[in-house]
């Protein structure tokens, strides 16, 4: 891709409107220059699976230049990382959707884009062609012990290879669960889950943490082995002290508050990282803070507290993005998705913290929404768009990209895609 000249008007624009939000912000005793240089450490993972086009049960309609291989994966995952100053520049892998060839080449073409390995992600949801023992009725949770070993066999191969790649943490999400009450033994299923994890703790590398994610249903559609944060948590502190939970967006009944859940979490130091996308039903449909991000911005004020606080130790949550474009060019959403978790922490950076906790130790609970909601109503954006422009990046990235022709320009040389057909 070209170096981004983006447009006189563009430049202007951000300059005047940096300004003014800087000076209001100098008004009100922020530390401007502070803000920036905090959200410019802000990363987040890209999975090698959200730069195709996705779909849902009805079908699937291919656009033209989406990746067909790993290199063009990656080839448009430097593109965003570029567009987004270098806030995008860790990978995340599914095995074996993913799995690369060669891995000691696949280290040599991340560097090369100047990108790196992120988390490694098992799949134990699908069979592969020809697999004997099949995950029907579940994996890790399964009946059958030799299922169950397969499925941690798989597991400990992912960590293998993560492991010449560079990797320091697996994420385990398994589809085990029932579509029928009386179909399984909730708890045995629980235990055998349980016990499986711990033989893929077992020969985590020292270095490395597991990341556990739960989710209420789908593919199960009476419940999934594990369901909630609780469930998760539980499991989490029995298969070891490595192993930790994941909090994917999607993955919540309706309007159960997520920033309360992530601060269960931190409170037992288990918080894994994040999947981050809006949810509209059960799974990661929706561009991140396209529909709540009010919600978004309470988790990020949540990670802000547990950051400043001294009584938090060794706090390093891992975000990851999990979502699937039906309709929005994949590479346009995740441009998107990365700005409004840009956003979502400058705002959590702009709440006055003493503020909000004199207010809640005094039971005003006026004030005490009023601090977070004068840091939600600011306008972050400039700040966002500068933070990332002292990067390389560009101030409007969507702009850039469909001014860049990117898209286009691989259409010519990416073998279109086959359209497929729904399955109801
Ligand atoms: C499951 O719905 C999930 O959120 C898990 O993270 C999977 O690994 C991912 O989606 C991809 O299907
Ligand atoms: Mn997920």
């Amino acid at each position: 891709m070209k170096s981004m000249d983006e447009p006189e008007r563009t430049v202007k624009a951000h300059a005047r409107r940096l300004a003014g939000v800087a000076e209001e912000l100098g008004e009100r005793g922020v530390d401007v220059e502070a803000v920036l240089r905090e959200i410019q450490t802000f990363e987040v993972q890209i999975p090698s699976w959200g730069v195709g086009v996705g779909g849902t049960r009805f079908g699937r309609y291919p656009q033209p230049g989406m990746p067909n291989d790993l290199d063009d994966k990656l080839d448009d995952i430097a593109v965003l990382d570029k567009l987004c100053g270098r806030a995008a520049s860790a990978v995340s892998l599914h095995i074996p959707w993913d799995e690369p060839r060669e891995p000691k080449a696949l280290v040599e073409g991340l560097r090369a884009r100047g990108l790196r390995i992120g988390s490694v992600n098992s799949n134990t949801f699908q069979d592969q062609p020809g697999q004997e023992l099949s995950y029907r009725f579940g994996s890790l949770a399964h009946v059958d012990r030799a299922v169950r070993d397969r499925a941690v066999e798989h597991n400990r191969h992912v960590i293998e290879v993560g492991r010449t790649l560079g990797a320091k943490s697996l994420t385990v999400w398994v589809a085990d669960g029932s579509n029928y009450p009386g179909q399984i033994h909730s708890r045995r299923a629980f235990e055998r889950y349980v016990e499986s994890c711990r033989r893929i703790h077992e020969v985590l590398p020292d270095d490395w943490t597991m990341a556990l994610e739960h989710k209420p249903f789908e593919p199960a559609t009476h419940h999934s082995v594990n369901m909630d944060w609780g469930t998760s948590h539980l499991a989490a502190t029995r298969v070891g002290e490595r192993c930790r939970c994941l909090v994917d967006f999607g993955h919540h009944p309706t309007l159960y508050p997520i920033d309360v859940i992530v601060a269960m979490l931190v409170a037992d130091g288990r918080l894994a990282g994040f999947h981050f996308n809006d949810r509209r039903w059960a799974d990661d449909d929706c561009t991140a803070g396209s529909v709540a991000p009010y919600q978004l911005f309470l988790v990020f004020c949540e990670l802000t507290m547990a950051a400043r606080d001294p009584t938090v130790k060794g706090f390093a949550p891992e975000h990851m993005i999990d979502q699937s474009e039906a309709i929005k060019d994949p590479l346009e959403a995740l441009l998107q998705t990365v700005d409004a978790l840009q956003l979502a922490c400058a705002q959590s950076l702009l709440v006055d913290y003493a503020a909000l906790f004199e207010a809640q130790e005094r039971n005003d609970v006026m004030q005490a929404e009023r601090a977070l909601q004068a840091a939600f109503r600011t306008d972050a954006r400039p700040l966002v768009a500068e933070a990332r422009r002292r990067r390389g990046g560009a101030i409007d990235p969507v702009e850039a990209f469909r001014k860049s022709g990117y898209r286009a320009a691989v259409a010519k040389v990416r073998p279109a895609q086959a359209g497929e057909a729904g399955t109801i």
